[in-house]
């Protein structure tokens, strides 16, 4: 079954339980879930991609301006949709042209949009082990000890 990373962006993270309804409502399993406040630096890890671009800094300081809520959402065709439930990037045009969509709902413009989705496969399994990185990677510190000794 086919896995993405959503994200309840800060501006709806007061409204995470109407997402997550929804969420369900729509036939995606939450595989996974937390709810954490980003830094900068991580902010801006995750959004590598945008590097360069004027909006980047911005978007980093709303990113970590409040808490998110980060779940790994299964369901066949996943990452399509989700972003089709998101709606497009911009919220005011969401109201006009995909109205039951997040962003139209929960989201107020083309920065405080709500949500996030994974746009490719390589981006979900990048994003996915952002959040929830895998146990192995965890740094061992008994056995980095023992090694030092
Ligand atoms: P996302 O990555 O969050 O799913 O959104 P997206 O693909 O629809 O939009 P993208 O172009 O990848 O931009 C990532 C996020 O940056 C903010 N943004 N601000 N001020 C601006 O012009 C602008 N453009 C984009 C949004 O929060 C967008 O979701
Ligand atoms: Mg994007």
């Amino acid at each position: 079954m086919e896995q993405t990373l959503a994200l309840v962006k800060p501006d709806a993270f007061a409204r995470k339980d109407e997402v997550v309804l929804k969420v369900v409502s729509a036939g995606f399993t939450v595989e996974k879930s937390a709810e954490l406040q980003l830094t900068p630096a991580r902010a801006a890890q995750f959004y590598a991609e945008h590097a360069g671009k004027p909006f980047l800094d911005d978007l980093c300081n709303f990113m970590c301006s409040g808490r998110v809520l980060a779940m790994v959402l299964s369901k066949e065709g996943a990452i399509k949709a989700w972003r089709e439930l998101m709606g497009p990037t911009d919220s005011v045009a969401a109201r006009s042209t995909a109205p039951d969509s997040m962003r139209a709902l929960f989201g107020t413009d083309k920065q405080k949009n709500a949500c996030h989705g994974s746009d490719s496969p390589e981006a979900a399994a990048r994003e996915i082990a952002f959040f929830f990185p895998p146990s192995g990677e965890i740094p061992d510190l008994a056995t980095g000890a023992a090694q030092a000794a």
